[in-house]
């Protein structure tokens, strides 16, 4: 049993291996990772920074498609275990409200949540620039692009899986449209999902050294007992590029853009093949979590390398002890 409660449903089945005896660490990794390897499906050379959800029985997912002409995309998959993916060959069509298609001309690192009956993909996209697209599903045949919730340049968006206070709220990174330099996690709220306001800057980048150049929202925040927990990347900068690793905070349950403890350690770090080498080395992007109450277990869906989707393992105990420990 935990003692920190995990506010959401059980999940049973879920993905799941105990920590390894004599590992400290407050993560750890699934011992088959990669679970998504290269060249997933035809014309796709790559998956990776990509999100699912327990979805009737099984888990649905949202995958970041390289093509093989080098744009991104989203497509959908499906799983009756979590580990093992089956894809749709086709990549997501996008429609507007008027059901005409809308398709965005590239799209990556795409987040799924679900809010009361609805699910939601956000991810990033041309809008003159690096920014944030919106479509929501009921079915996941038909999937309705919404108004883009900000202006460019923005990435890393991340919705809450419930209305907090009324309001759906969601985090981003405003940004360049290259690769940013700088970047903070902000908060917005909206009474609708069209139009989004009342913002508030949540957290930037600090001088914990691994996380000194940006930070950005990952998985969808996890409410518990002690407040949101959020996994999110932070990135620094070395003589050879970007290293990303997986950090860990506790936002306010009922105001979230306020941090209760932030983890100045990182949770992940690129240590294993498949984060350290591969189309872009050193990189453990988090973009969701799957968690079952009964027992506290959490499971951590990360790109690797922009190559690959792994999988780490922890529980709330571990985590939030860990957060609350090494917190500033
Ligand atoms: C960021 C995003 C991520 C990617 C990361 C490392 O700017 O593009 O999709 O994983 O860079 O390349």
């Amino acid at each position: 049993m935990s003692n920190i409660k995990l506010l959401c449903p059980a999940l049973p089945d879920m993905p799941w291996q105990d920590r390894p005896a004599g590992c400290a660490a407050p993560l750890w990794r699934y011992s088959g990772n990669p679970v998504i390897g290269r060249n997933p499906l035809p014309g796709v050379a790559r998956i990776f920074n990509s999100a699912v959800a327990p979805c009737e029985g099984g888990y649905i997912g949202v995958f970041r498609g390289e093509q093989v002409n080098g744009i991104p995309f989203i497509y959908l998959g499906r799983s009756a275990d979590g580990i093992r993916w089956e894809f749709e060959p086709q990549k997501i069509q996008f429609v507007d409200k008027q059901g005409k298609p809308a398709q965005p001309v590239y799209a990556y690192d795409p987040r799924l949540v679900k809010v009361e009956d609805t699910w939601y993909i956000m991810w990033c996209q041309d809008f003159n620039g690096a920014s944030i697209g919106l479509a929501e599903t009921k079915d996941f045949k038909t999937f309705t692009r919404l108004e883009n919730p900000f202006i460019p340049f923005n990435r890393n968006a991340v919705l809450f899986p419930r209305k907090v206070n009324g309001m759906y709220v969601m985090l981003s990174r405003p940004s360049d449209s290259g690769h940013t330099p700088f970047g903070d996690i902000f908060l917005s709220q909206s009474p609708d999902m069209e139009f989004w306001g009342r913002h508030r800057h949540v957290m930037g980048k600090s001088g914990n050294w691994w996380e000194n150049v940006k930070v950005g929202g990952g998985a969808a925040p996890i409410e518990t007992s002690e407040g949101w927990l959020l996994f999110y990347h932070g990135v620094t900068g070395t003589c050879n590029g970007f290293v990303y690793s997986i950090g860990g905070a506790i936002l306010d349950i009922d105001d979230p853009s306020k941090v209760l403890y932030r983890c100045q350690n990182f949770l992940l770090t690129p240590e294993a093949w498949y984060e350290e080498r591969g189309f872009v080395p050193n990189v453990c992007f988090p973009c969701a979590t799957l968690q079952d109450s009964d027992t506290g277990r959490i499971a951590i869906y990360y790109g690797c390398a922009d190559s690959y989707v792994g999988l780490a393992f922890t529980t709330a105990d571990t985590v939030v002890d860990y957060i609350k420990a090494n917190s500033k």
